[in-house]
C-alpha cells in the first residue's frame, strides 16, 4: 500500500489535530504490532466520537491492533456507530451504503486480486449486528454462498446504537429498548450458526473480554480468508448508552455473556485447517 495514501498533504498538516498526527506517524500501517504491543502504538484516535465505555470502539480498537497486515488491508464498513471510529482508525477504511458492504468488499477483493496478482489484499467487513443480521443479511450470505475470499466481523451491540436504540435481528428476546418498549418478541438471528452451513471456512464467536481470543479469531479469519474462502467473526460488544449499564461495566458485561450464551466458539472445515497448519509448519 503506498504512504501517501496517510501522508497529510503538506498544506493541511498543520490544521490536523496533534491526535490525528501521532495517529499517522504511529499507527500501525507498516509494521506488525499485534495486542502484546497495545499502548505503544496507536490505532485510533483517542479523541474518537463514541460514548464512554463503548463497546464497539473497543472492538474496533481490538481488531485493528490484531490484522496480521494492516497497511495491506482495507477495512469496509457501513453506516452505524462502528463507522465513527473506523473513519479515524490506522487502517484504509471505506464506507458503502447501508446493507451493501459484503457486496462492495466482493467487488474490491476481486479487483485487488487483479491489480496485485502477488500480493496478498486482505478485505476486511466490520459492521453492526443491524447492518449484517438485518438491512445487509442478503448480500452477506450471497457473499458466502459464491465463497468470496473476505472476511466478515460483526461487532455485535445488540441493538440499533446509532439511530437511538430500535431492536435488531441480534437483540435478545425479551429485551426492552428506547424504541422497543414492550421488549423483543424474538430470539437472536443464529446468524453463527448459518455462517457453517452457508460456505465459511472459519467462524468464530467471541467478546470483548477476551481480547486474546479476538487476536487469534482475526489472524485465523484473515490467514483462512486469503487462501480458502470466506470467513466470519461475531464479536460480542455491550453498549452502555442503549442497554443502559454503566460505562465502567462494559467488559464485565461482556465476561458474564461470555459464561452464558455469549461463551467463545469457533468452527473451521478441513480444508481450513489443513491450510492454518501449513502455515504454521512454513512459519
Ligand atoms: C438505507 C439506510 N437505512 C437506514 C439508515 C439509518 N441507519 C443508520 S445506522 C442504522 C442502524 C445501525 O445499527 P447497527 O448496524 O447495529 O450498528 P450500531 O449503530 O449498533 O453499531 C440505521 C438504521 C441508513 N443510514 N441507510
Ligand atoms: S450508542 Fe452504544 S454503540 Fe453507539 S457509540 Fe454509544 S455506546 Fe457505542
Ligand atoms: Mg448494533
Amino acid at each position: 500500500m503506498s504512504t501517501r495514501i496517510i501522508t497529510p498533504v503538506a498544506e493541511f498538516a498543520d490544521l490536523l489535530p496533534q491526535d490525528y498526527r501521532e495517529l499517522v506517524a504511529n499507527g500501525p500501517f507498516f509494521a506488525r504490532r499485534g495486542l502484546k504491543d497495545l499502548g505503544t502504538f496507536k490505532e485510533i484516535i483517542e479523541e474518537h466520537p463514541h460514548c464512554a465505555g463503548c463497546g464497539v470502539a473497543l472492538g474496533v480498537r481490538l481488531v485493528a491492533a490484531s490484522l496480521p497486515a494492516p497497511a495491506d488491508t482495507i477495512i469496509i464498513g457501513t453506516p452505524g456507530c462502528s463507522f465513527f471510529g473506523l473513519a479515524q482508525t490506522a487502517v484504509n477504511y471505506s464506507n458503502t451504503a447501508f446493507g451493501n458492504q459484503n457486496a462492495v468488499a466482493s467487488g474490491l477483493k476481486r479487483m485487488l486480486s487483479l491489480r496485485y496478482p502477488d500480493r496478498h489484499k486482505d478485505v476486511v467487513v466490520l459492521v453492526g449486528d443491524g447492518g449484517i443480521a438485518d438491512i445487509g443479511l442478503d448480500m452477506t450470505l450471497h457473499s458466502w454462498f459464491r465463497r468470496e475470499k473476505i472476511v466478515t466481523i460483526m461487532v455485535d451491540n445488540e441493538v440499533y446504537g446509532n439511530t437511538g436504540g430500535q431492536e435488531s435481528g441480534m437483540t435478545k428476546e425479551g429485551q426492552v429498548l428506547n424504541m422497543a418498549p414492550g421488549g423483543k418478541k424474538f430470539p437472536k438471528i443464529p446468524v453463527f450458526e448459518i455462517a457453517k452451513v452457508s460456505g465459511c471456512a472459519y467462524a468464530a464467536k467471541v467478546t470483548v473480554a477476551s481480547p486474546r481470543m479476538i487476536e487469534k479469531a482475526v489472524n485465523r479469519a484473515v490467514l483462512v480468508a486469503r487462501q480458502v474462502g470466506p470467513t466470519y467473526l461475531q464479536i460480542y460488544t455491550p453498549c452502555p448508552t442503549n442497554l443502559k449499564f454503566s460505562p465502567d461495566q462494559t467488559v464485565r458485561v461482556a465476561a458474564e455473556a461470555e459464561k452464558g450464551y455469549y461463551a467463545v466458539e469457533e468452527f473451521i472445515t478441513d480444508e481450513a485447517a489443513r491450510c492454518l497448519q501449513q502455515l504454521t509448519t512454513e512459519s
